[in-house]
């Protein structure tokens, strides 16, 4: 009885609009400890292909690329995957297949770019392309490529897309087994490519009228920027020598002609020619670094400041500290094992850790419910309820919440909305004096900003739902 109503309770919520209730957590598959705290590690998606890149969204949903050519929107809360797009012309051989996404806000307010990296056929030979997508009203179109007829073979494809703080957008590309390609700045392989959003050549970029942003590179496949600015990226080496990179403009970073650092006396020789930067670390035996990200969350504070790095051969997740030169990583800890390849990786707001496993790229050994998004998260932590000192034209706390968050204002206002970042209100109230008290019950978990309207003015906070 009580079964039967509370069913019909959850159907009415749902029809009224209503987001339903958090779902019982998924069970741990394991744990493990950073420090004092305890992560757990539980699968969010099961049943997935390759899953090459994970995204945080701003419309609070993870989004996910299959290199066979799917591409997803997956729903954190609840694991359901979504499909968007799949794009028909991807060519899946080897390492290639649909590779890197990009997400970022558009001119028009409400719309997004995709930004996809794939391989694809022309007249029988692999190559590969950069297109740009719309995202509107919940529909993908409007593809546009901004980059096209790069080589490409089975192997060493590349493709990390990273848009930048500047509104640039990097795109990572492998040398195609042409190894003198990466010297030379006419090709675009071996790269780490800059272009404008619109597939123009920014005018800052280190040689005039070229795509090209740094060379010198083998395969790199982990890309990320700091709040500070710093770029990293991660790549693969030969059978040594796999390489973290910190990316400066106009930089060699010298493949083929360096493995790792210019240690050999033929290497330190072009090092000294061609104003080589030499890696920041190397792994020798090799551990196929993939997706990288830069995690400084509350939630697991003995990661915060650190590098994340997934591996495939290693089939690790490494934390990587920086000291505050970024220049040198002081050390490199190992955590996960048993999950195989891990591919893809990305840290939402809530500072929980989101990793695609790759068993299913031909080069792994899948277990049944491969592959999988798995999500390593702290389960005790709370968000702060201490009140933020902040000169603001308001407050709102706890920030991150979870039921409520409370609106202490400075001086009266008519109203208070809630917009996601899509910019759609999800939630109004009108505070009867200086406190309001907002219920986040309804919302998804993720970030919002809180906008309160008064004779003065407006005035906007950030707030992270979990
Ligand atoms: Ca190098
Ligand atoms: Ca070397």
């Amino acid at each position: 009885m009580m079964k039967t109503l509370r069913i019909a309770t959850l159907a009415v919520l749902a029809g009224a609009g209503y987001q339903l209730p958090a779902q019982a957590q998924a069970p741990a598959l394991t744990t493990f400890p950073v420090g004092s705290t305890t992560v757990t590690v539980s699968a969010l998606t099961s049943n997935l292909t390759t899953v090459w890149e994970l995204l945080w969204g701003p419309d609070n949903y993870l989004w996910m690329s299959e290199r066979g050519g799917r591409i997803s929107r997956v729903d954190p809360a609840s694991g359901q995957v979504l499909p968007l797009l799949t794009l028909p012309d991807v060519t899946q051989t080897g390492e290639s297949g649909l590779l890197g996404l990009a997400l970022t806000a558009a001119p028009t307010t409400g719309s997004y770019w995709l930004f996809v990296v794939y391989n694809y056929t022309d007249q029988g030979a692999l190559k590969e392309k950069l297109v740009r997508y719309t995202y509107a009203n919940g529909a993908v179109g409007s593809p546009t490529v901004l980059l096209g007829n790069i080589n490409a073979t089975t192997t060493h494809s590349g493709s990390r897309l990273l848009v930048l703080a500047d509104g640039t957008l990097l795109m990572t590309t492998g040398d195609a087994q042409q190894q003198p390609q990466a010297q030379s700045t006419a090709s675009l392989n071996g790269k780490i490519l800059r272009l404008n959003l619109d597939g123009t050549i920014p005018t800052s970029n280190p040689i005039a009228g070229s795509p090209v942003f740094t060379y010198g590179h083998r395969n790199p496949q982990g890309l990320v920027q700091l709040p500070n600015g710093r770029i990293y990226s991660s790549e693969h080496g030969p059978n040594n020598d796999d390489e973290i990179n910190r990316i400066e403009a106009g930089r060699n970073y010298g493949w083929p002609n360096v493995e790792g650092y210019c240690d050999l006396p033929a290497e330190a020789t072009f090092c000294a020619a061609n104003n080589v930067r030499e890696p920041l670390t190397t792994w020798t035996p090799t551990v196929a670094p993939a997706g990288l990200t830069y995690y400084d969350h509350p939630a697991i504070p003995g990661w915060r400041g650190s590098l994340l790095l997934g591996t495939l051969g290693g089939g690790r997740l490494m934390q990587l500290t920086l000291d505050a030169s970024g220049l040198t990583i002081p050390t490199r800890t190992n955590f996960l094992s048993g999950f195989g390849r891990l591919r893809a990786i990305c840290v939402s707001p809530q500072g929980k850790v989101y990793i695609g496993t790759s068993n299913r790229d031909g080069r792994g050994l899948p277990a049944a419910t491969d592959d999988r998004i798995l999500v390593l998260e702290n389960r005790a932590y709370v968000g702060s309820a201490t009140r933020a000192a902040a000169a603001a034209a308001f407050e709102l706390y706890p920030n991150p919440a979870r039921r409520q968050t409370v609106v202490q204002l400075a001086a009266p206002a008519s109203s208070l909305t809630v917009r996601d970042l899509l910019g759609r209100v999800v939630l109004t109230a009108q505070p009867a004096g200086l406190r309001a008290t907002l219920e986040l019950a309804g919302l998804r978990a993720g970030t919002y900003f809180v906008q309160a309207t008064g004779p003065a003015g407006h005035a906007t906070r950030k707030l992270v739902v979990e």
